[in-house]
């Protein structure tokens, strides 16, 4: 059984030991990932989005509606295509503000990417867009808007596209979680989804914790049977350390790209990363919970309860799934860049933690810095504008396609954040601070005074780069790659 305090000692184990320690294998006889065999002919996916407003009981069947934002008609809407497909999706808006459909983690061309401004025009109130491209890697993926992040997605605008063709051996059954909370007042309406302390200290938090929008999520699954659960972390802001209990656990995949197997004791997912499991289920009757360990009081993200026959007699030894294809980034030519996510000003987020939000005093501060300017977060001293992309700053860095780079991320703050580089998927080679399994990502979590080494191939376009604590990346975490 996996305890809070276990959790906390395996996530302290790397402060002693060297940064680049690989994670204990399930098996070390356990043969490499293969590649995937080459899929099938590719089909075309056809899907018709309509980002809109629909009424959505939040609270309880008893409870007050709320004013849900979708992509349809049920929030959240999961899209399976085969590695290789054809996506085209025709999102209709039919919200009364621009918005955009930006693929989060999918290596897309640059002008599918769905930053608006940045590579391509807004979507505007009754228009129309065709997002088309192939889908070039497996996993477990989300969609999401770009413009008005912490209102669009605040309200419930995001749904889950999954890539099959990554199972070596299929699984007995597949489960999708979906972590968002949401800020509710008890009447149903929502909350202001930004607040200035939220903004500027760790991001404002929900009131209502859920999994596939209801609060307690449980579900049948097939008894001795070996699960795929899908986690995604689709919050504005929190993180999770997730757990398992009742049952044996392996990540087979990071941000949807497996790795080699590694027993699964507790793992930390910020806002915006997704965690492959699979789960060797107990006998009927039994039940498993899959647990987020980091709150004062465990939140239980899915109760799980086998039933019927039992699938599977032999001991807990799934195949791997297939190796992911991705570019190499070559250690002898890397070029190394250096990224301080920091404090827009000093004298900003360096006092405003230590400001008690309830004194009169602070108040006063916090506002004028709100009318003021709104910027609290810089990546390198520099501060995303807040005109809604609508003038482009300089780049980051303009970096060369087909090059490989190694960026070294530094959080100068005392906040978390999960950052995440558009259109690539990058290797994280490691951390000064933890003990992490080098493996393939497109977010990865920065904790106060850490330095994490990712690597990766360029690639052509313009590239957001930034904090996915939808308020910081609002509040000047944020900035862009051009790339030629
Ligand atoms: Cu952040």
């Amino acid at each position: 059984m996996l305890t809070r305090r276990r959790a906390l000692a395996v996530l302290g184990a790397g402060l002693a030991t060297p940064a680049l320690l690989s994670f204990a294998r399930k098996s070390a006889a356990r043969p490499l990932l293969q590649p995937p065999p080459k899929p099938a002919a590719p089909a075309v996916y056809d899907i018709a989005l309509e980002a809109k407003a629909r009424n959505v009981k939040l609270l309880g069947p008893d409870g007050p509606e709320s004013t849900v934002w979708t992509y349809g008609d049920e929030l959240f809407p999961i899209l399976r295509l085969k590695r290789g497909d054809r996506l085209r999706a025709t999102i209709k808006n039919s919200l009364a503000e621009h918005t955009s459909i930006h693929w989060h983690g999918v290596r897309v061309p640059n002008d599918m990417d769905g930053v608006q401004y940045v590579t391509q025009r807004p979507v505007e109130p009754s228009e129309s867009f065709m997002y088309d491209f192939p889908v070039p890697d497996t996993g477990t993926f989300f969609f999401h808007p770009h413009c008005n992040e912490v209102g669009q997605v605040g309200h419930g605008l995001a749904g889950v596209l999954i890539v099959e063709g990554d199972e070596s051996r299929a699984f007995d059954d597949e489960v999708v979680l979906i972590a968002k909370d949401w800020r509710l007042d008890p009447d149903g309406s929502f909350l202001p989804f930004s607040t200035d302390s939220g903004a500027a200290r760790a991001g404002t938090f929900g009131t209502l914790r859920t999994v596939n929008a209801v609060p307690k999520f449980m579900r049948k699954v097939p008894a001795a049977a070996d699960i795929r659960l899908r986690i995604l972390n689709l919050d504005s802001t929190r993180m999770m350390d997730v757990g398992i209990e009742g049952a044996e656990a392996l990540i087979i995949a990071i941000d949807g790209n497996p790795l080699e197997p590694i027993a699964l004791d507790s793992w930390r997912l910020g806002a915006a990363s997704r965690l492959d499991l699979v789960v060797r289920t107990p006998k009927a009757g039994g039940k498993i919970l899959v647990r987020d360990y980091f709150p004062a009081e465990i939140f239980n993200l899915a109760e799980l309860e086998a039933e019927g026959p039992e699938r599977r007699s032999t001991s807990f030894d799934p195949a791997p799934l297939y190796a992911p294809i991705l570019p190499q980034p070559d250690p002898a030519t890397a070029e190394t860049q250096a990224f301080v996510f920091g404090a827009a000003s000093d004298s900003i987020a360096s006092f405003i933690d230590t400001l008690d939000p309830n004194d009169p005093l602070s108040k006063v501060i916090l506002d004028e810095l709100c009318t003021a300017s709104r910027t609290f977060w810089a990546i390198n001293k520099r501060s995303w504008p807040n005109d809604g992309h609508r003038n482009l700053p300089p780049p980051l860095a303009r970096l060369k396609a087909g090059k490989s780079y190694r960026f070294t991320l530094q959080n100068a703050t005392p906040h978390p954040h999960p950052i995440h580089l558009h259109g690539h998927t990058f290797k994280v080679l490691g951390s000064s601070k933890r003990s992490l399994p080098v493996h393939y990502a497109d977010t990865v979590l920065v904790l106060p005074k850490e330095r994490i080494e990712i690597a990766f191939v360029a690639t052509p376009g313009k590239w957001m780069f930034h904090c996915h604590i939808l308020e910081h990346l609002e509040t000047g975490m944020m900035g862009y790659f051009a790339n030629t």
